[in-house]
């Protein structure tokens, strides 16, 4: 009877109180507590005058309906008269907003915006202004962050534009419904029913990245299949642009370069031929019949197999002339990826983009813009910048960071990125003399560049929590805000995500965020410490291999970038060895190629180090390369305590997501240190230091493990 009465309360429990599924992310419009708060909002935000009507507006209005409603209890009404607490929503050319003195301070261009607290008739009201409907529709989301926030809206004199112009998600989804590196389910691209059927989540999708202000997603794959450029996807792609466009999202596309052979028909793809290039244009303009807005094209070209200009012995700048001429006419744009490298030039994979793009600065159209991976190999846990930044300074180069976890836990490690991408965009190249950051390469400053861009590979899938980690989506988030503002600090961008997506107790946002920032550090010290790279699982990346060797590809091989032997470990990347280290900067290459200054965590990414030469700490290299491994374990042992301590702070639904995902995590943490430290030690020669705990497995059990079932793989049973 008891029981019966139990489970009948439990249905109606689970029927009445919402899911915290993570569907909502970062913009669940959480009821605020704050009881000061409530009444300065509530006194604050009366009325809404809006200026104007547009599709993008109405989204803006909804937007604030449904914010507001659910914050505060109650829909603002839409008036025509300012009083007191009226909230003015008006372009910057509207009539009303030129009778306000409304202070802007140098340019805020298309999509910046200014919120204000100004005076109206001796009335006190908050202003939102910019240059187009969608400015407004951002600084819509802003207000309304400041509220999810629990931040005051008192004497508000806020101005801000984008840092960068294009600010892209690139979704590698292929037509199949497969994700390339995607760990959050399949495609959200449902190719089969587009473009009769436009899903919610479509919608949901376009919101989430308009909050935060993302203005561009490439739909498919850098691995491209040309059919996506013919007229029966076209129609599909072309009901995408419609639902993005209101929130000021262009759609692009991958194009394959061999396109003109597959789809066109042609012999050839030689960029300089005339059929080829006619082709293109045509291409081009058939595109924007569809898509009138079409962003333009990414392109992988002679890179991991994909066609290219150089099957014609042509360069990589032919190539995207090519593109770039169609383009033009349209206003249209070609990313082309810097991400080359090929196991037939005998070079240090880390040097092959430079020493390719290099030679080509400058001679690039201006509709051209070259994106470059964080790193000179390949998304690793941790990689010192690229060295091609700074290095072209007649070419825009663009930023390309990956959100999915390709490298990093894939969907079962909690990792903030944020602070990845920070360390990149902090450091300072020296290319044009102190100062000249990565951030300012790609954010045009440096070297005056009007193009500017960044590009982050999407970690967003099917799943219902769209990004499969519930902390992934801080991912996705801190991408987007960096994107806005590369300025802005991770732990700032932790907070805000923690407020808008758990909770604004003061402590319980200080102990997430402080799991946040040090979880980074954490996993690379139990997969890559000191500098190692590409150590991981052959072809799926998953889990530890440093024992891959004898490959048809030494580049894919572990052993070739460890290069462990009975004296040391590390890849010698000094003057002694493959010389990297010469493409960067005088100041930074000295540093770099000193073993006294190379910073630690790079270590052995520039230098073969002996086994017993010390380290910072005093220990031997050995002794620290096992120090790190146990650290980085017992740091997940540490995330898993935390994160028992927020129990009664977070909802059930994701506190019992992410405790399983920790206990998933440690287990993977402990295999990474494990089968690494066993495996260094058959070159060290050396015991594991007192201490520390002796694996409990010997090394053939880590060598014999198999993941059939590893996101990608597909497994031959
Ligand atoms: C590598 C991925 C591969 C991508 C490639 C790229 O393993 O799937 O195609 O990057 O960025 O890291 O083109």
């Amino acid at each position: 009877m008891f029981r019966s009465i139990f489970l009948a309360w439990l249905c109606i429990c689970s029927l009445s109180a919402q899911a915290e599924d993570g569907y909502q992310l970062w913009l669940r419009y959480e009821p605020i507590q704050n009881a000061t708060l409530i009444k300065q909002y509530k006194n604050t935000i009366r009325t809404i005058v809006l200026a104007g009507e547009s599709p993008t507006l109405r989204i803006l209005q909804q937007e604030l309906n449904t914010g507001i409603k659910s914050m505060l209890g109650y829909v603002p009404a839409v008036s025509n008269t300012i009083g007191t607490g009226t909230v003015i929503i008006a372009p910057l050319q509207a009539a009303i907003v030129k009778q306000i003195s409304v202070s802007v301070a140098g340019e805020i261009g298309l999509e910046g915006y200014i919120i204000q607290s100004v005076k109206v008739n001796n009335k006190p009201v908050v202003l939102i202004t910019g240059n187009t409907d969608v400015a407004l529709l951002y600084g819509t989301f802003h207000l309304l962050r400041l509220m999810q926030t629990e931040q005051p809206l008192q004497n508000l004199k806020i101005q801000t534009a984008p840092r960068f112009n294009v600010r892209v998600l690139n979704h590698w989804d292929n037509l199949d419904g497969t994700v390339e590196r995607g760990y959050a389910g399949f495609s959200l691209w449902n190719w089969h029913k587009l473009p009769g059927y436009t899903d919610q989540r479509y919608i949901d999708y376009a919101r989430a990245n308009a909050s935060i202000g993302i203005n561009g997603t490439v739909l498919t794959n850098v691995n491209a299949n040309a059919w996506v450029l013919t007229p029966a996807y076209l129609q599909k792609v072309a009901a995408l642009a419609t639902i993005f466009r209101p929130y000021g999202i262009r759609v692009y596309l991958t194009a394959r370069f061999s396109a003109p052979i597959e789809i066109g028909k042609l012999p050839t793809a030689d960029p300089l031929n005339e059929s080829v290039k006619q082709w293109w244009k045509d291409k081009v303009a058939e595109i924007y019949q569809y898509v009138p807005d079409f962003g333009g094209f990414v392109v992988k070209a002679n890179s991991e197999g994909q066609p290219g200009p150089q099957n014609y012995n042509r360069t990589h700048a032919d190539g995207a002339n090519v593109l770039a001429d169609a383009l033009e006419l349209h206003g249209g744009i070609v990313m082309w990826r810097a991400f080359v490298y090929d196991d037939k030039v005998p070079d240090d994979r880390a040097k092959q983009a430079y020493t390719e793009f290099k030679p080509l600065d400058g001679k690039f159209k201006s509709n051209v813009i070259v994106q470059v991976k964080n790193g000179p190999i390949d998304f690793q846990p941790r990689e010192p910048f690229h060295p091609l930044f700074g290095a072209m300074k007649a070419t825009p180069l663009m930023m390309e960071f990956q959100i999915t976890q390709e490298y990093l836990g894939q969907s079962t490690n909690l990792v903030y990125l944020a602070n990845l991408f920070k360390e990149c965009l902090d450091t300072d190249t020296h290319q044009i003399g102190e100062g000249s950051t990565v951030a300012k390469v790609v954010d045009g400053t440096l070297t005056h560049q009007k193009l500017t861009a960044i590009a982050g590979v999407a970690n967003i899938g099917t799943d219902r929590n769209w990004c499969g980690h519930p902390f992934a989506q801080a991912n996705w988030y801190a991408y987007g805000r960096l994107a806005w503002n590369h300025q802005l600090s991770s732990t700032e961008i932790a907070e805000e995500w923690i407020r808008m997506t758990y909770s604004n107790q003061p402590d319980v946002v200080s102990r997430i965020a402080t799991m946040m920032n040090n979880s980074w550090e954490t996993l690379v010290n139990y997969m890559t410490p000191l500098g190692l790279h590409h150590i991981m699982g052959w072809s799926h990346h998953y889990g530890p291999a440093p024992w891959i060797k004898d490959k048809h590809r030494a580049d894919w091989t572990s052993v070739y970038y460890h290069r462990a032997d009975s004296l040391g470990i590390g890849f010698d990347r000094t003057a002694t060895g493959s010389n990297a280290v010469a493409q960067y900067a005088a100041p930074v290459q000295q540093i770099f190629a000193s073993r006294a200054q190379c910073p630690e965590k790079f270590l052995l990414w520039f230098h073969h180090v002996g086994w017993n030469e010390k380290v910072k700490s005093g220990r031997t290299l050995w002794a620290e390369l096992c120090h790190r491994y146990y650290q980085g374990a017992d740091a997940v042992k540490d995330l898993q305590q935390r994160w028992e301590t927020l129990y009664a702070h977070v909802d059930p639904d994701r506190f019992h997501q992410v405790k399983q995902l920790l206990a998933i995590q440690y287990d993977e943490a402990v295999g990474w240190r494990n089968a690494c430290v066993l495996y260094f030690q058959t070159f060290s020669k050396q015991p594991i230091p007192t201490g520390l705990p002796a694996p409990e497995k010997p090394l053939s059990y880590y060598m014999s493990l198999e993941f059939p079932y590893a996101p990608g793989i597909k497994p031959q049973w």
